[in-house]
């Protein structure tokens, strides 16, 4: 892919290429996480870091890493969550001592619920007592800073000294990317930061931390997969957690091909098998549709591919009138990660065979050893009123008539206005149709935020938009106007650097999924519906979003309220992001179609 970075450079270009030798703490920490291969750091200044601040700028030159100015440590961390998303590699984020921790601990929880990897370096005033400042440094400093983000963090360390802060800074690096990811967190006290240091210290050599980041099933699990495979008739694959690599993904319609298998998705992760594959019958959704609950009731064998919460969707097919009987695979290496605190690795799920391993590794395996060809007219044993494809694309508007936009004709209109256009959907509101999703590439579309934490949306597509940068792929993010609300300054970041980028906002003037809940407590008590939107409406003032978005650098027309004017204004967007613009389209949208959240 040709890359044409167009970032701005002037805080690169102005500085000079770093100092010459080795001369404080943070000059050596700096020098590592150059050698890591680190390409930004997302950051909120302070003083608690001032010293690896200097040594970023001033020693390493703002290379490699580069700082990344944003608006709210959240930000921040949505930011490389993005980014993750896109290149499946870490960023480094720098959050000030305890409140920087505190605002960056939501979208840490994002993350960690995603499993994506990241480096956090936080910081904290003097452990020791005796040199602290007055007032600042005391509020500045806790006795286990760690404590506010370990219970979703993979791993976290407060080391002591320098050469201690080296070691663990590789090693949290090194832990991050290990499967299964999640951040990890380095609080590195300013007393070691501003040490100067009589001799460079022992880098650690970055190259031979070179091991593979996960692991293939061992032959055992391979056999006893291929031969359950072998005797299945309705075999039905669970795709979840899996990567954005265009090679596994050709592996896994490989598999689902050869073995006659059906797919079901999830619009909760990235895009992991083509939406409109005849063996994908079934729209991907956030909740379980009862057309893959069908599937599952009907299935004799499922393969799951660390599907979130393969309990729980099972309960919801039962819940559906369909039970699973089929026999059960379960490939994933999550259980590494868990710790019981929260709840996100779900309910425990009897299954037949389990293997611990990377599951696009099952997969390659599965086809290497020969797994059973099925011929071209299987499934021949499924019931034959399946729709044969995942949905049929959303119908483009008819022009010219003037009515309200419903979120299916805002896909509709979106897929015109990026016909020809290779885009990344980075993000799709909660109200998106999972049969309005054509997905025929791993970059197609990135999924949800892992956490389901609000405010997440306008972050994560500024990462994912840098990571996305000068490959020639669209950065198209559709948020919910709660959730661009909540995180709305995180856009200046992407204005700032010039990383061009589509956000378009289905903006209903509420936070709906919440109207249908109070719908649903209403309902079921026999109180007024009507009352529904009490404590949800965002109107009256209606923020005014395109100003607010043109206040940060993004360009910005008026609100689109008719579906005739909003061809022409997203082709516009998208031809002005082509040309490297970052944009906001404001979508007023209609509520109804929402699909019911489970429970
Ligand atoms: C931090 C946080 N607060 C509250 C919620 C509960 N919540 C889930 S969806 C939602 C509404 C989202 O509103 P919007 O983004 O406008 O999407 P809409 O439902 O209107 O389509 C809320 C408040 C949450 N998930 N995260
Ligand atoms: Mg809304």
């Amino acid at each position: 892919m040709k890359r044409e970075v167009r970032m701005r450079a002037e805080d690169t270009e102005g500085v000079e290429s770093g100092a010459a030798a080795i001369e404080w703490g943070s000059d050596a920490l700096a020098e590592l996480l150059r050698r890591l291969g680190l390409r930004f750091v997302a950051l909120v200044p302070g003083s608690s870091y001032r010293g690896l601040h200097d040594s970023l700028v001033n020693y390493n030159g703002n290379r490699d890493p580069r700082l990344l100015v944003c608006l709210h440590e959240e930000h921040a961390v949505a930011i490389a969550h993005g980014y993750a998303k896109v290149t499946g590699d870490p960023m480094a984020v720098a959050v000030h001592s305890n409140v920087g921790l505190m605002h960056a601990s939501m979208a840490v929880y994002n993350a960690y619920c995603d499993r994506v990897p990241m480096l956090i370096i936080g910081a904290t005033g003097p452990v020791d007592a005796a040199r602290r400042r007055p007032w600042i440094d005391w509020i500045h400093t806790s006795a286990d800073q760690g404590a506010l983000i370990r219970p979703y963090c993979k791993w976290d360390d407060q080391p002591a000294s320098v050469e201690a802060a080296l070691d663990s800074l590789a090693q949290a690096y090194s832990i991050t990317r290990a499967a299964p990811s999640a951040p990890a967190y380095v609080c590195l006290d300013v007393s070691l930061q501003e040490q100067p240091l009589a001799a460079p210290p022992a880098i650690p050599d970055t190259r031979r931390d070179r091991s593979p980041r996960s692991h293939g099933p061992d032959a055992a699990a391979v056999k006893a997969a291929r031969e359950l495979l072998g005797e299945a008739r309705r075999p039905l694959f669970l795709l979840g957690r899996l990567g954005r690599d265009k090679r596994d993904w050709d592996r896994r319609v490989a598999l689902a091909e050869r073995c006659g298998a059906l797919v079901i998705s999830d619009l909760k992760n990235g895009a992991v098998f083509p939406t409109r594959h005849r063996l994908h019958p079934s729209p991907p959704g956030i909740f379980l549709p009862v057309t893959s609950a069908r599937l599952i009731g009907a299935a004799d064998l499922i393969l799951s591919l660390d599907w979130v919460d393969l309990a729980g969707t099972l309960a919801a097919a039962a819940g559906h009138g369909y039970p699973a009987v089929a026999r059960i695979i379960s490939c994933t290496t999550d259980s590494a990660l868990r710790n019981g605190w929260s709840k996100d690795s779900f309910g425990h799920q009897p299954v037949d065979l389990s293997v611990p391993a990377d599951p696009d590794l099952l997969v390659r395996a599965l086809l290497e050893s020969g797994v059973p060809v099925r011929p071209a007219d299987w499934p021949t044993d499924w019931p034959t009123d399946w729709p044969t494809a995942g949905g049929a694309p959303a119908p483009a508007p008819a022009e010219g008539i003037g009515r309200d936009i419903s979120m299916h004709d805002l896909a509709g209109a979106l897929s015109t206005a990026l016909a020809g256009t290779p885009a990344c959907l980075i993000r799709l509101p909660l109200g998106w149709d999972g049969g309005d999703l054509e997905a025929g590439h791993p970059l197609d579309y990135l999924g949800q935020d892992g956490g389901a934490g609000l405010g997440s949306g306008p972050g994560m597509a500024v990462g994912a938009a840098l990571a996305l940068d000068g490959s020639g792929r669209l950065p198209v993010a559709v948020l919910g106007d709660g959730d661009f609300l909540m995180g709305g300054t995180a856009l200046w970041t992407a204005a700032h650097y010039r990383v061009p980028l589509l956000v378009v906002v289905a903006n209903n003037s509420s936070f709906h999924n919440d109207v249908v809940h109070q719908e649903r407590m209403a309902a079921k008590r026999g109180r007024p519906v009507r009352n529904s939107w009490i404590g949800q409406a965002i109107a009256d003032p209606d923020p005014d979003l395109p100003a607010f978005a043109r206040s940060l650098g993004f360009r910005a027309a008026g609100q689109v309220t008719d579906l005739a004017a909003l061809p022409a204004a997203l082709a516009e967007a998208v031809a002005a992001v082509r040309a490297g613009h970052c944009v906001l389209v404001d979508v007023r949208t209609r509520p109804d179609g929402y699909p019911a959240p489970g429970g």
